[in-house]
C-alpha cells in the first residue's frame, strides 16, 4: 500500500501500533524511491537483531533489518533485497539503548543523535544537521516517528515509555521541518497504546503532530520515482 500510494503521487501516513510496521513502510517506500533516506525518531535504537535482542521483540529490530542486518526473514520482507543504505539513516532521541545496539552504533555509518546530543546541541541545530545531511544525498526521506521519543511525562500511552525525552514542541519542530523541506515522502506515527494512555494525553499529542505536519507538507517528488 505504501508503494502504491507513493507511486500514485500520494503521501502515505501509516498509523500504529507496533513499530515493526516500519519494516513494511520502508520496504514499500524504497520500492518507489531508489535512494531512500530514513529518519527514525525513537527512545530506542530499534537496531537489535534476533541475536542481540534481550527480549526477542521484533519492534526492536526494524531499523537494522531495513539496512540489511538481522534475521533474513526480516531483511527480506516484501522483497529479497536490502531496503536502505546504512548511511542513509538519521536516528534522533535515543536514550534507552541495548548493549548490542551501542556496539552497532559505534561502528555505524548512520547518524545517531541521542538525547544527550540533542540536549547539548539544541533542537534547531539537530534539525539543521539532519536537513544538511540529506541534502544532495537521498531522493526522498521516509520518517518513522515513535511516540516514545517524547518524554514519558507528556506521552505515557505507549508500550515502552522512557523519561528525559523530547518535548512535544521539539517533536513538532522536527516533523514540520521535514514536511517543509519537501523531502518527506511518507510518515509512520507509531506505538500509541490507548489502553496505557492517561486522559488521552498521548492521543492528543499524536493528533496535534499529525495535523500540524500534514498542514506543512510540501511535496516534491518529481523525477525521483523509480517507475
Ligand atoms: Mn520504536
Amino acid at each position: 500500500k505504501v508503494y502504491e500510494s507513493i507511486s500514485n503521487g500520494n503521501f502515505p501516513l501509516i498509523l500504529g501500533g507496533d513499530h515493526s510496521l516500519g519494516l513494511g513502510s520502508i520496504a514499500g517506500a524504497s520500492k518507489s524511491i531508489k535512494n531512500l533516506g530514513v529518519v527514525w525518531i525513537d527512545a530506542h535504537g530499534d537496531i537489535n537483531t534476533d541475536i542481540t535482542s534481550p527480549t526477542g521483540n521484533i519492534h526492536g529490530m526494524p531499523l537494522a533489518a531495513s539496512f540489511g542486518i538481522g534475521h533474513e526473514a526480516l531483511v527480506n520482507v516484501y522483497e529479497n533485497r536490502v531496503k536502505i543504505k546504512e548511511e542513509n539513516v538519521f536516528h534522533i532521541a535515543g536514550r534507552d539503548l541495548d548493549e548490542g545496539e551501542v556496539e552497532l552504533i559505534k561502528g555505524s555509518k548512520g547518524q545517531f543523535y541521542t538525547m544527550d546530543k540533542v540536549k547539548k546541541l539544541g533542537i534547531k541545530n539537530v534539525v539543521k544537521d539532519m536537513l544538511n545531511y540529506f541534502k544532495n544525498k537521498v531522493d526522498a526521506v521516509h520518517v518513522s516517528f515513535d511516540l516514545d521519543s517524547i518524554d514519558s511525562l507528556f506521552a505515557p500511552g505507549t508500550g515502552t515509555p522512557v523519561k528525559d525525552g523530547l518535548s512535544v514542541e521539539d517533536a513538532k519542530y522536527i516533523l514540520e521541518s521535514l514536511a517543509l523541506s519537501g523531502m518527506m515522502c511518507s510518515l509512520d506515527i507509531v506505538e500509541l497504546n490507548p489502553v496505557l494512555d492517561k486522559d488521552n494525553k498521548t492521543l492528543d499529542i499524536a493528533m496535534y503532530l499529525i495535523k500540524n505536519t500534514l498542514s506543512k507538507l510540501k511535496y516534491g517528488l518529481e523525477n525521483k520515482l523509480t517507475a
